[in-house]
């Protein structure tokens, strides 16, 4: 049975009764002797402990990320995985989490190390032919293993537009004109009553924000004030928001009252996220009332939930679940440097050069792909990771 110790001062009076777990090294967490104390939560005690543990003069507040940055520097883990419990942290999606922890557990670095040894392979091929006089190249063999790195490297690629989407949430607004039935489509999204629906126009004035994962993907809903030019105080205030929520967004739910159909006032909206369904809602109201998608077009009666399944589904057909994919800019930007110089090799190759002369280009690449792992990085470049961490992480 643990028992809690007794934190003293330097007076030798009790601070806290806590307990302290010692991590020894090489085992722990950054390789080295660490030692944990959990105590209670109130700040004022967690001061008063740090303040006993700085009088030591042997200890100072962490850095952000020090640890895992500690821990990537004794070798405990590369610089993708090091990123990987940044991303874990700050996961907010199911999806999220998912792949940071597959990054974590060293899946990319897996891949990745296997193409470096690819590249190294041939480079090494060539520079060894270097040491014969009349050596003679295999461009066949050589365009061919280069093209199956390249593959390898597209198929990692493959989902590079979609996956920080996937990791952070698919950003999607439901915007329109006052009175469309965007807040009973929210409601009938979520399926339980989260936004004021009113006949009055103008009910809903700031934004309302919901997580719902669908098709195990996760999808930030956000409801909007209607919009209308001619609005003053805080509608006006409210649209401004609608506005710059609908430029960030990856898809528009664009909700129209199918009684009155789609005018010129929609016109100046329909198209401001990357993606846009026009949804004809209050269908039911019609004299031959229609529901289903086709094409970017939905007919649904949010008040009914009639026709909504169908836009959900066809919702979650734009954003299919696939493989993780890459989802950090980093490792996008390198693995698309790796290829590009593997691509001009291969063009040179096809212009007549021969292999031997294309080794800096290969060179070049490795060292692209060995970044990701944290090889030869600088030290700007680990400032601004493990600066994005949280202290104590
Ligand atoms: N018949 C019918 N009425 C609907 C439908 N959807 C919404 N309504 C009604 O339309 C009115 C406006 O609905 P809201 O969901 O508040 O519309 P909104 O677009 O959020 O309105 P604002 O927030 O004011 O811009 C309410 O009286 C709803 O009951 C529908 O599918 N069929
Ligand atoms: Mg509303």
């Amino acid at each position: 049975m643990q028992r809690p110790a007794a934190i003293l001062d330097s007076a030798g009076e009790v601070v806290e009764k806590a307990m302290v777990v010692f991590h020894p090294g090489p085992r722990s967490y950054t390789g080295e002797d660490v030692a944990e104390i959990s105590c209670h939560g109130n700040p004022l005690l967690v001061d008063a402990l740090m303040g006993v543990i700085g009088a030591t003069g042997l200890a100072r507040i962490a850095d952000r990320g020090e640890f895992t940055k500690r821990a990537y520097l004794s070798g405990k883990m590369d610089l993708a995985q090091a990123e990987a419990v940044g991303a874990l942290i700050s996961a907010e999606s199911a999806c999220g989490i998912d792949m940071a922890r597959s990054l974590l557990a060293g899946d990319l670095s897996g891949r990745i190390k296997g193409l470096g040894d690819e590249l190294l392979g041939i480079i090494s091929g060539i520079e060894a032919s270097f040491l014969t006089d009349d050596a003679v190249y295999d461009t066949a063999a050589f365009s061919q293993a280069v093209g199956a790195v390249i593959r390898e490297i597209d198929s990692l690629l493959a989902h590079g537009d979609s996956a920080p989407k996937r990791y952070a949430g698919i950003v999607t607004t439901i915007a329109g004109l006052p009175n469309a039935g965007k807040s009973s489509l929210f409601n009938a999204i979520l399926g339980y009553p989260r936004a004021i629906v009113h006949q009055e126009s103008g009910t809903t004035r700031d934004i309302i924000s919901e997580r719902l994962v669908f098709s195990g993907v996760d999808f930030l809903f956000h409801d909007t004030a209607g919009i209308r030019e001619t609005a003053s105080g805080p509608e006006k205030t409210g649209i401004q928001k609608t506005m710059d929520i609908l430029r960030q967004s990856h898809l528009v739910l664009y909700v129209v009252d199918a009684c009155r159909g789609l005018t010129s006032e929609d016109e100046p909206w329909l198209n401001l996220g990357e993606k846009t369904i026009v949804v004809m809602n209050k269908a039911d109201l019609l004299s031959r009332p229609r529901f289903g998608v086709q094409g970017e077009r939905a007919w649904v009666s949010a008040k009914y939930r009639t026709g909504v399944d169908e836009l959900m589904d066809a919702v979650s057909c734009l954003f299919p679940l696939g493989q993780p994919g890459v989802f950090l800019g980093r490792h996008t930007y390198l693995l698309s440097r790796a290829r590009e110089y593997l691509a001009h090799c291969l063009a040179a190759l096809d212009d007549g050069m021969t292999p031997d002369v294309l080794v800096l280009d290969l060179k070049t690449a490795l060292e692209s792909l060995r970044e990701i792992a944290g090889d030869s990085v600088g030290r700007d470049v680990l400032e601004s990771i493990f600066s994005a961490f949280c202290i104590g992480k």
